[in-house]
């Protein structure tokens, strides 16, 4: 890993220094998703069965997983494993569960009264990625809002092993947050499938989830189509940048950057640091740990295009990663809760030596589904609010309507819409008829 000097560099360098590898498809996959999208929304369960055969190589029993072999699952699992999904999922219910918000009601006037009530999205498909390896933490991060915004039907897919099945450690994961509609499918066709509606996949309102780049643009095409469903966030490959003082540990920090690396080749790793020692110790001690990982060949890549910065102080450090709007931001410095008031883009940030990302990845409480590719710049991570609408309802006294109306009456008028004015000044005829004053 080679140590840049953020100084030094000419103001096109240090643009190419925070360039992320673009998440946006090639030709290919945009093609290759409009055929399975098409495929799956005119041939459905027959698309999918095909689909899944030539893409996982997997002929499930049945496309939806029963019930009972859902419960049958956590069997299967070490009881350290099932107590590690239970206690996880508390701590993530206990987190979204304080920060729902409730309706309220506000009287713009007297006698006019506006509210805000929250409805839950009726139907919502949630997508588990299994590619590299399935991630039954991404369950609990989908399926735990869900249930807390009290969604009536919540449908997941996620693909089949080879030998047909789904992963045990994700079935549970989706039984504790109560979904009982699993479905085997996985990539693009996941998406079609949720999005469209099949015989056995009941179509959704929005659809969650991380995933590759063909899930990705899948849900891009999908949600920009007529009538189509909504989506979450652009979800592209994940980020860390780290912002470390001299007193940072170089162990620690080259852990946490592994832990990034190793989640695929394009995953985006920086470091920012105000002493080159530590950023050379970083980089030693990245060599030493990658070659006891076993995904060391994933991590190598993603190092192969990771950056150390030496910038000439902290304070241009978080200049840069608030330009760059990292998904997870790691503050390896002195006094860390002192530099949160610098941060103003960034998914989600963990303070000091000893909060780790993998923390938030699984267990406390925090959402892992956060914006990628600079989305920070305008949203935070997934919470129960992106699975609920925020409905307005107001109502109007005959003493409101005379409060208010009139200020409708001059706007309407400027706007040259009067249909808009008589819908109010019929009204205001009404409570005051022509020549009885007013
Ligand atoms: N860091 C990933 C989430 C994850 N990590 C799942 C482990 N499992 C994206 O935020
Ligand atoms: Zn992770």
């Amino acid at each position: 890993m080679n140590v840049l000097t953020w100084a030094d560099l000419t103001a096109p360098e240090q643009a190419d220094a925070l360039r992320r590898a673009t998440a946006a498809a090639g030709p290919e996959v945009t093609a290759g998703v409009t055929e399975i999208l098409e495929q799956v929304r005119s041939a459905g369960d027959a698309a999918l069965r095909e689909l899944t055969a030539r893409l996982d190589g997997a002929q499930p029993e049945a496309i939806e997983v029963s019930v009972a072999d859902r419960d049958a699952a956590a069997a299967g699992l070490t009881p350290a494993l099932r107590e590690a999904i239970s206690e996880a999922a508390g701590r993530i219910r206990a987190f979204h569960e304080a920060g729902m918000q409730p309706g309220y009601a506000v009287e713009t006037a007297p006698g006019v009264v506006c509210e805000r009530v929250v409805r839950p999205i009726r139907r919502v498909g949630l997508y588990v990625p299994a590619g590299s390896a399935p991630l039954p933490s991404t369950a609990l991060m989908l399926g735990v809002p869900a249930q807390l915004a009290g969604c009536r039907e919540v449908v997941l897919c996620t693909p089949p092993r080879p030998d047909g099945t789904a992963d045990p450690a994700v079935l549970t994961a989706a039984a504790e947050c109560g979904i009982t509609r699993i479905f085997l499918v996985g990539g693009a066709q996941a998406v079609a499938a949720m999005a469209y509606g099949t015989e056995s996949v009941p179509a959704c309102d929005k659809i969650f989830g991380p995933g590759n780049a063909w899930v990705t643009e899948a849900k891009r095409q999908v949600s920009t189509a007529e009538g189509g469903p909504g989506i979450d966030m652009p979800a592209g490959p994940s980020e860390v940048l780290v912002i470390a003082d001299a007193g940072a540990d170089a162990e620690f920090v080259a852990a946490d950057l592994l832990s990034q690396a190793e989640h695929g080749p394009d995953s985006q790793v920086i470091l920012l640091t105000d002493s080159r020692e530590l950023a050379e110790a970083v980089a030693s001690q990245v060599e030493a740990q990658v070659e006891a990982l076993p995904r060391a060949d994933i991590a190598r890549k993603a190092l192969s295009a990771s950056r150390l910065v030496v910038t000439p102080d902290l304070e241009t450090a978080f200049e840069v990663s608030n330009d760059y709007a990292p998904e997870h931001l790691i503050l390896s410095v002195r006094d860390p809760q002192s530099w949160v008031g610098s941060v103003d883009r960034a998914g989600s940030v963990f303070l000091g030596d000893h909060t780790p990302e993998t923390l938030g990845d699984y267990c406390s409480g925090t959402n892992h589904v956060l914006p990628t590719a600079g989305a920070a710049r305008f949203t935070g991570g997934v919470n129960v609010a992106a699975f609920q609408i925020a409905m307005t309802v107001q109502r109007a006294t005959p003493e409101g309507l005379a409060a208010v109306g009139p200020c409708a009456v001059v706007l309407a008028e400027a706007e040259q819409l009067h249909a808009h004015q008589r819908a109010v000044t019929r009204r205001l005829e009404r409570l005051a008829p022509a020549g009885e004053g007013r």
